[in-house]
């Protein structure tokens, strides 16, 4: 039973006992297969070994094109500069929300303290939600309506901050000249990351399309790490490693809720378990 909405190809195979199931994986997949987990399954007569395996390879590819490099330590950069992180992506795609999160949630970044900046003047409201969250959390919060605001935002961000989280605001295709307006202010901050935010239910082949519209041009840097949001808002988050893979960008965290500042977690051991390779990745799948 080959799981073709995988990119990673689970196998799920049963038999009377285990060394009997595993030496069939081992014929299916290859040598190198890992076994990811083994139940027993009743039924009318009896009980049967069930495994669910991959061929490794395929794991550890998927896990080297997703892997981001580790955050540096300290994140400060040698000249005193914090560290910085931008958000950017489709409008609704949750990059308030999650700029939210990585400065709130307490650990997120080791000892490092973060603090908040946006360029999202453009929304009646857009600033005010991060500013609620930032006054809420006690946490350092700057706007920045102009390129030369960013120096005095960041001189004073890094009295307290060691990284600055960038909120931006939503581009929507029409607005192309708006867009132009906040990607010369975000190349001006120059960030050491841009994480382009995607929610879960976008369809693959969109979601090319997109990262197209994000990707570094002539005039403009572009995003560098792919964020995935709303994990919890797909079915068993079908299709989720699909849409990861098919950007090729490395992915540091995804979010699966609302909650601030809860709903953040690491991005690869969740993509991977969501293509079957761990018990947790099907409700239906518990291991014996
Ligand atoms: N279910 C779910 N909802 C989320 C998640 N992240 C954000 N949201 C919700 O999505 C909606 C939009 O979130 P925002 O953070 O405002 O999105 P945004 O990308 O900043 O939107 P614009 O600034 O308008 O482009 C809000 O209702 C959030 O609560 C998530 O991981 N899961
Ligand atoms: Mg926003």
């Amino acid at each position: 039973m080959i799981d073709h909405g995988a990119p990673v190809r689970a196998v799920r195979l049963r038999g009377a006992d285990l060394s009997h199931v595993a030496d069939r994986a081992r014929s299916t997949l290859g040598d190198d297969v890992m076994i990811l987990h083994t139940r027993v399954v009743r039924n009318g007569t009896g009980s049967m070994v069930e495994v669910l395996a991959a061929p490794s390879d395929a794991i550890d590819r998927a896990r080297a094109r997703l892997q981001p490099e580790p955050l540096p330590t300290p994140l400060r950069h040698a000249n005193g500069r914090p560290y910085c992180i931008a958000l950017v992506g489709p409008t609704g795609a949750g990059k308030t929300t999650t700029a939210a999160k990585l400065a709130v949630r307490r650990g997120m970044f080791g000892g490092a303290r973060a603090g908040l900046l946006t360029i999202d003047t453009y929304r009646v409201g857009g600033m005010e939600q991060l500013a609620t969250y930032a006054e809420l959390a006690d946490v350092p919060f700057e706007v920045v309506y102009d390129a030369r605001e960013i120096d005095g935002a960041r001189r004073r961000l890094a009295q307290t901050c060691d990284v600055i989280i960038v909120d931006t605001p939503g581009r929507s295709p029409a607005s192309a000249e708006l867009a132009d307006r906040w990607r010369s202010l975000l190349d001006a901050i120059a960030p050491d990351e841009v994480h382009l935010v995607l929610p879960a239910s976008l369809r693959a082949d969109l979601a090319v399309d997109v990262g197209r519209a994000y990707a570094a041009s002539r005039t403009h840097g572009g995003a560098t790490h792919l964020l995935v949001s709303k994990l919890d808002e797909v079915p068993r988050e079908r299709g989720v490693t699909d849409l990861a893979l098919s950007l090729d960008m490395p992915t540091r965290w995804i979010t699966d809720g609302q909650d601030v500042p809860a709903d953040i977690k690491p991005g690869v051991p969740r993509l991977l378990r969501t293509c079957g390779l761990a018990a947790d990745a099907d409700p239906d799948w518990m291991p014996a």
